[in-house]
């Protein structure tokens, strides 16, 4: 367990800047001696008092309104005071400063990033999921994120972790029941229907893990990069995702230098859509340096659409492309401009794509799944705003995101990985109970990894490095 500074801490807890109200927050074991210092009389538990924040010469600094919440009834589980005044920086850094300063002998000092939610975690206030929730809901960048943040700071995530972690419990202290007994050993699988329980357990975990590999998208998002030859129409297509003219678009080839990254959501899921400069061979110095951005960019990205002029399917340096492209990232292959070819010429390439593509291609409905490393192809055009919804289905279907299927919490990449390794675990628990000659103590070897890896997720078993971690990305006063 991390170490509990016993110290009072205090810190101001709005964003910086200007704004109507801004609030300082202070929280320790016992707050009233400095309550009394700092306005001159007690304050009622969770009462509003209007007071005047002074300076050391009584002078004051700013008027609101002052909150004491007594420990244990508070966000931390200590007494915590808030004073809300006015929002501007240097009335907020006056009024800490005082606070400081009136609570210097009581050793009183500034909060580090996330120290109040820390403490809230140590005094079982919030379980580790919950707590990471916290930094979730400020962080959500879309409606649907903060929905999700706010389900899991609830508890209905950690709800199902501790439901299936009784369930693991309870089997290990029948097996580890038995271990005392040996001549128990032989038949404790039937006779507790051990496996039957196992069973069940590992279906609920496969399911977290399918939730929460799917809320975890819409946590981070995907990097979506568009890529193809100059002058296919890529920032184009940026532009017309953005719904705004974020690149710059001429006939001229080579006209994107650097990359452009702008970021997008489609029912919620954030997607950073980078537009890169086109690929070429190229003796222009500016040119060449942006060409190998480009292929770093295709490197790191989670989902590449590589842009090909509709009018030129299967052009040799398309082809080239392709084959530089990392195996295992997914490929959408988009064919763009059909708008300039005739009628005739657009159901002949739909024809040739549909030919050479595992998919069925059609230009406005799209319901293949694209797994990790698979291409689907589409004919769009990026003036036009042909082909576009079903472009976005697929770069949606490609972040694992079913309509109507929203993960209810927000899970994190740690959350995933710990379901994996319970899920590991279990595998391997129930291999060993499906031996005829079971040995007992590996199954309950695996179960008790198993149980341990659930545990982390809200806390039980996190080494105190990564709770140090996962508490100084929180911002200050939180
Ligand atoms: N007719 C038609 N023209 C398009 C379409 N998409 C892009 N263009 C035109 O194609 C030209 C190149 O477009 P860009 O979006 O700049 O192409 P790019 O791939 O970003 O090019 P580079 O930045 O040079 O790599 C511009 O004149 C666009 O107006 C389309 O769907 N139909
Ligand atoms: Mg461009």
């Amino acid at each position: 367990m991390i170490a509990y500074s016993h110290e009072p801490i205090a810190a101001i807890a709005t964003a910086p800047g200007r704004g109507g109200i801004g609030v300082v927050r202070v929280s320790g074991r016992d707050l009233s001696g400095l309550a009394e210092r700092l306005f001159g009389q007690p304050l009622l538990p969770r009462h509003a008092h209007y007071l005047p924040f002074k300076d050391s010469d009584g002078q004051a600094i700013d008027a609101g309104i002052v909150l004491f919440f007594k420990g244990p009834h508070s966000y931390t589980g200590e007494d915590v005071i808030e004073l809300q005044g006015h929002g501007g920086p240097a009335v907020l850094r006056r009024v800490l400063q005082r606070c400081l300063q009136v609570g210097k002998d009581l050793g009183l000092r500034h909060a580090e990033p996330g120290e109040f939610t820390q403490r809230a975690f140590l005094n079982d206030r919030l379980d580790l999921a919950q707590a990471e929730a916290v930094a979730d809901l400020i962080d959500a960048s879309s409606e649907a994120a903060a929905r999700s943040a706010m389900a899991s700071l609830s508890g209905q995530f950690s709800e199902r972790i501790n439901e299936l972690r009784d369930d693991i419990v309870r089997l290990r202290m029948l097996v580890e029941a038995t271990l005392d007994f040996p001549e128990e050993e032989i038949d404790f699988l039937e006779k507790y229907q051990a496996a039957d329980t196992l069973r069940g357990i590992r279906q609920r975990v496969d399911s977290l893990v399918r939730q929460a590999q799917q809320s975890m998208v819409l946590r981070e998002g995907l990097h979506v990069v568009l890529a193809g030859q100059p002058n296919v129409g890529k920032s184009s297509l940026l532009n017309a995702l953005a719904g705004d003219e974020v690149a710059i678009v001429t006939p001229i080839a080579g006209t994107t230098r650097d990359k452009v990254v702008q970021q997008i959501h489609l029912h919620g899921v954030p997607l950073h859509i980078v537009d890169t400069a086109g690929l070429r061979e190229t003796d222009d110095t500016v040119e060449s340096i942006g060409i190998a951005r480009s292929w770093a960019e295709i490197e790191k990205a989670d989902v590449i659409i590589h842009m090909q002029d509709a009018r030129s399917p299967g052009d040799v340096l398309d082809e080239a492309i392709t084959a530089r492209l990392p195996a295992g990232t997914p490929v959408i292959e988009v064919y763009n401009k059909i708008d300039l070819l005739s009628a005739q010429d657009q159901e002949r390439l739909i024809e040739g794509l549909n030919r050479d593509s595992d998919h069925h291609v059609t230009r406005d409905a799209l319901t293949t799944e694209l797994a990790a490393g698979s291409r689907l192809t589409l004919a769009i055009s990026a003036q036009h705003g042909e082909g576009l919804d079903a472009l976005r289905e697929a770069l949606l279907s490609v972040a694992g995101w079913k309509p109507g299927q929203q993960s209810p919490w927000l899970a994190r990449e740690r959350h995933v990985q710990a379901l994996l390794s319970s899920q590991e675990h279990l595998e391997l628990a129930s291999e060993h109970a499906a031996q005829n000659d079971s040995v007992l103590d590996l199954f309950a070897e695996e179960l008790r990894l198993a149980h341990e890896s659930l545990s982390s997720i809200t806390g039980q078993f996190t080494s105190d490095d990564l709770l140090g971690e996962i508490f100084s990305s929180f911002c200050i006063g939180k």
